[in-house]
């Protein structure tokens, strides 16, 4: 199976409106005076839920090559949760992606497996793709090692994702996220193949095989190779380093 690489920017809760807009045309001028293969290697943005809208007319009234998503997505439909962002609106504004449970998501505000499993199934429904993040404190492996609870958070989702759905996982772990201090490609490796592993026993081979699983956590232009050179590895997800155009555009260029 041919796993299309992805490298996904996560703005977090940075750039504002203005900054927004100006990146994303920044970045598809960037990629195409390089001469980048988007359909070698797909090229995601993740902007705040404020953003969307001018993104999704950006990128079509451009006809942009760049995909993108949201931060985050409620579990429910529709219906009385004010301050939440249903998947089908998500749908409507043509989102490619969405991320879910990230750990600042799962940490700073209490997420639980089950309520990533919920987003997950909510997200599949309304034709949104999922991109599930998992992984080890620093406490975790040290106790656990680097595997156990990334394997463990990745099980509880995957009950909830039916037969054939794309989805996509990120392998994060907690002590490599805006450190500065990545995993090694190897550690990442021997993690993201753990992380198949599971997949090909709940799912089957076919789904494993299909699944791209992204490594993330202080991803730079100078480490983005040595991860993409794993055999498990298709992609990244970005935070810090995704904030700087030129940056991230060579991070998309990795070869
Ligand atoms: C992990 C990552 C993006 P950073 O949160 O999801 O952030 O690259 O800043 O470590």
């Amino acid at each position: 199976v041919n796993r299309v690489p992805l490298i996904a920017g996560n703005w977090k809760m940075n750039l504002d409106h203005l900054q927004s807009i100006a990146f994303v045309q920044k970045l598809a001028w960037s990629l195409k005076d390089a001469r980048h293969d988007f359909n070698a290697v797909e090229v995601a943005v993740f902007p705040p839920f404020t953003d969307l809208r001018s993104v999704q007319t950006l990128v079509s009234a451009d006809k942009l090559p760049i995909v993108y998503g949201a931060q985050d997505v409620s579990e429910h439909a529709s219906g009385a949760f004010t301050g939440e962002i249903a998947a089908p609106f998500l749908a409507k504004l043509d989102c490619s992606y969405v991320i879910i449970g990230h750990s600042e998501r799962r940490t700073l505000h209490g997420e639980s497996d089950e309520n990533v499993a919920a987003k997950t199934k909510a997200a599949i429904a309304s034709g949104v793709v999922p991109l599930i993040c998992v992984g080890e404190t620093a406490d975790d492996l040290e106790k656990h090692g680097a595997s156990a609870v990334p394997v463990a958070q990745l099980a509880a989702v995957l009950d909830s994702i039916p037969k054939g759905s794309d989805f996509v996982v990120a392998y994060e772990p907690v002590w490599a996220i805006g450190s500065g201090q990545a995993a090694t490609p190897e550690q990442a490796e021997q993690v993201c193949a753990a992380l198949r592993s599971t997949i090909s026993e709940q799912l089957g081979e076919e789904a494993a095989a299909a699944t791209r699983i992204l490594y993330g956590g202080s991803v730079k232009a100078d480490n983005i190779a040595g991860f993409m050179r794993q055999p498990n590895i298709d992609g990244a997800l970005v935070g810090g380093a995704s904030l700087d155009v030129e940056g991230f555009s060579a991070i998309a260029r990795y070869q």
